[in-house]
């Protein structure tokens, strides 16, 4: 029995609805985690957090001058701990909004990508030093305090609540007509937002609900407070959140880079080494902010850390961002003027921290549209950093991090996603080239420092080559005073480190070597062996001149100092090329039976069937430019014959679809 099927009903992939981040989807990431251990280390964080609090509690009855909250130059001010050497730690907001730069409008109907990508059922969890303002016209119905949020949120708290609620807004404040520049990154997701204290047992429960992304706007005051010691340290906070993240590696939270750069308590390095507290840690994205012209603001804090991570890892602007305002704070009132003026035109880290995140959401929700499942934190850290715009120094440098976060090149390496051939086995070749790969390896290489994981790729040509690896590590030794300023040492628990190799000419490159705080203004290097001394759980290699058609290999080794047990490794590579796609496929009927599982008929010129689809078969159909169906000899006219009760996908646009 056969049907026809009128060429209108043809479904083009451009008109899919996106999916969205299911209560099933957060349950099979939920389940995918050891919830005992999350528990164990969710009690432990609590039980630090009450310690903290008794210890500041006491601080505060003997310093009686000190407060635990206050409010300067429009920055909220928080006693967050007592350190081990007895001196205070006061976090931050950071105060000083972005779509177009970073290009996340391309995922918006009506842009390159051809979709519909824009947060739909995607939550953020956004921690913020005050309250949101639920009731505001961008955010109502879809923010809120999540339950047990009591910080301060007070009318006299204004400077806390309206940064809680201008970074949600950024990330998800709604499309209002007459307002498009005060729209969020992924201004159809919700949020769940919390005060930022005793965050890390909140983020343990967030990350175990199956939840993908949060944002953190605040961090250590950076100022003459602050020990030097501490600057670009592996600090306690940064070692906690690793330890949290590494039981999590579904989940990544963006951080602001902070607004020192200027005024700091670390003068002497002149805007550098003002990476502290959770910033410094292995597994974040910590975003950094350019003004509308990509120039360097003259806020953003530069890095590197003490033992030579880069960080920022990624740039967005920060300068001149319109969002939500927590304006009227007698009435409680949603403001519906502010936002269009009365200073809610903001600048900071903090606002170039949510687009990022709000990025990372609009990523992850087109990943699972046309992949079926999400990325790992680490697979989207790699493809962020892989496809960044490169800005500054060439290189990664310590202002800018490896670039300008590209919203619109990330999607691109996400539609043209190739399949792995083996994702287990030693040996892999991108078998169907179509542009980027991006595979999660858990292949366990020896810990000896000369076993290796290859992986074959066919370089496209026209554009470069990038390879990049990522991996969610385990907890470093946290860095004390006792270890005095800069100290060098590795925090880095499983080490990876990759080389490329042209098959033909056996001609190597290997990894950019960011400059390590004693060469913090240097230009990048690249590495001249194996392991050196490149401290960074991120690594990528660039070809920028690759022969076309030509077979590379990318090596992959784990250091002998590593663990030996499996550490999955995140590979992401740009430039590679793709299959060769007819402009015209022509479908005529009948000759050929292709009847059974998904057929993909991208190289050939005429498909032709006797029975093209039966059963309840997908067949997927690609061309360059047109599909043309032949009439059916049994139906005539503009129509072409499939099996009962089946479907097929007609792909025009390219092979790399
Ligand atoms: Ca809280
Ligand atoms: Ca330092
Ligand atoms: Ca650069």
């Amino acid at each position: 029995m056969k049907k026809r099927i009128n060429l209108f009903l043809i479904f083009l992939i451009g008109s899919f609805g996106s999916l969205a981040q299911s209560s099933q989807e957060r349950l099979s990431i939920s389940s995918s985690m050891d919830s005992t251990i999350l528990n164990q280390i969710k009690s432990q964080f609590q039980l630090n957090y009450d310690k903290r609090e008794r210890e500041i509690g006491q601080y505060l009855i003997k310093n009686p001058e000190q407060k635990r909250s206050f409010v300067k130059d429009g920055s909220v001010y928080y006693l967050q701990r007592i350190d081990a050497n007895g001196t205070p730690i006061y976090i931050n907001t950071k105060n000083k909004a972005s779509g177009e730069l970073i290009k996340a409008n391309q995922l918006y109907t009506g842009g390159s990508l051809g979709v519909n990508i824009a947060g739909q059922s995607m939550i953020a969890g956004v921690w913020d030093g005050g309250q949101v303002r639920a009731s505001h016209e961008l955010l109502s119905g879809k923010v809120g305090m999540q339950a047990g949020q009591t910080y301060d949120g007070s009318a006299s708290n204004y400077a806390g609540n309206n940064h809680q609620t201008h970074v949600t807004g950024t990330i998800v404040g709604k499309d209002i007509v007459n307002q498009p520049s005060a729209r969020g990154i992924a201004f159809e997701a919700s949020a769940q937002n919390y005060d930022w204290d005793n965050d890390l047992a909140e983020m343990a429960t967030f990350a175990s609900g199956g939840y993908l992304i949060s944002n953190h706007s605040y961090g250590y005051s950076n100022d003459n407070t602050l020990p030097e010691w501490l600057f670009g340290a592996y600090d306690y906070q940064a070692q906690q959140w690793d330890l949290l993240l590494k039981n999590a590696p579904n989940y990544l939270p963006f951080i602001a880079v902070g607004n020192e750069q200027q005024f700091n308590g670390n003068s002497a390095k002149a805007g550098y080494d003002l990476i502290t507290g959770t910033c410094a840690a292995k597994n974040v994205m910590t975003v950094g902010a350019v003004n509308g012209d990509k120039t360097m603001s003259d806020y953003s804090n530069w890095g590197p850390t003490d033992d030579g991570r880069l960080k920022p890892e990624i740039v967005t602007k920060g300068t001149g961002i319109n969002s939500s305002y927590f304006a009227d704070q007698n009435t409680n009132q949603p403001s519906d003027v502010a936002y269009s003026g009365n200073g809610a035109n903001s600048s900071g880290t903090s606002y170039a921290s949510p687009a990022a995140a709000g990025a990372g959401l609009l990523l992850q929700q087109y990943y699972n549209s046309l992949h079926g499942s999400y990325m790992k934190a680490a697979t989207l850290k790699a493809l962020m950093l892989t496809t960044a715009e490169d800005l500054g120094q060439p290189g990664p440098d310590n202002k800018f991090g490896w670039g300008l976060l590209d919203v619109e090149k990330a999607a691109d390496a996400i539609k043209s996603k190739s399949s792995a051939g083996n994702p287990t086995a030693q040996q892999v070749s991108d078998t169907d080239s179509k542009g980027s790969f991006i595979e999660e390896i858990t292949y366990n290489i020896a810990n000896n420092g000369l076993a290796e994981r290859e992986v074959s790729v066919t370089a496209d040509g026209s554009v470069p080559l990038i390879v990049g690896i990522a991996w969610t590590d385990d907890e470093g030794t946290e860095q004390t005073s006792a270890e005095g300023v800069d100290p060098t040492t590795s925090r880095l628990v499983h080490e990876f480190d990759l080389l490329v190799r042209n098959v033909n000419s056996s001609n190597d490159t290997r990894p950019w070597k960011p400059s390590v705080m004693s060469n913090r203004t240097a230009n990048a290097t690249l590495q001249t062996g194996w392991f050196d001394g490149n401290n960074n759980n991120y690594k990528q290699v660039k070809i920028d001149n690759p022969v076309a058609g030509a077979e590379y290999k990318i090596f992959i080794r784990k250091k002998a100092s590593s663990p030996a047990a499996l550490k999955a490794i995140s590979l992401v590579v740009t430039g590679t090329s793709q299959t060769a796609c007819p402009q015209t496929l022509t479908l005529t009927n009948p000759t050929h039976n292709v009847s059974t599982g998904i057929q993909v008929f991208q190289a050939v010129q005429t498909v032709v069937a006797s029975n093209v689809i039966s059963g309840s078969a997908d067949v997927v159909m690609r061309a360059g430019n047109s599909i043309e169906l032949k009439p059916s000899t049994s139906g005539g006219g503009n129509t072409f014959e499939s099996g009962s009760g089946t479907k097929f996908l007609a792909t025009i646009g390219g092979c790399a679809n």
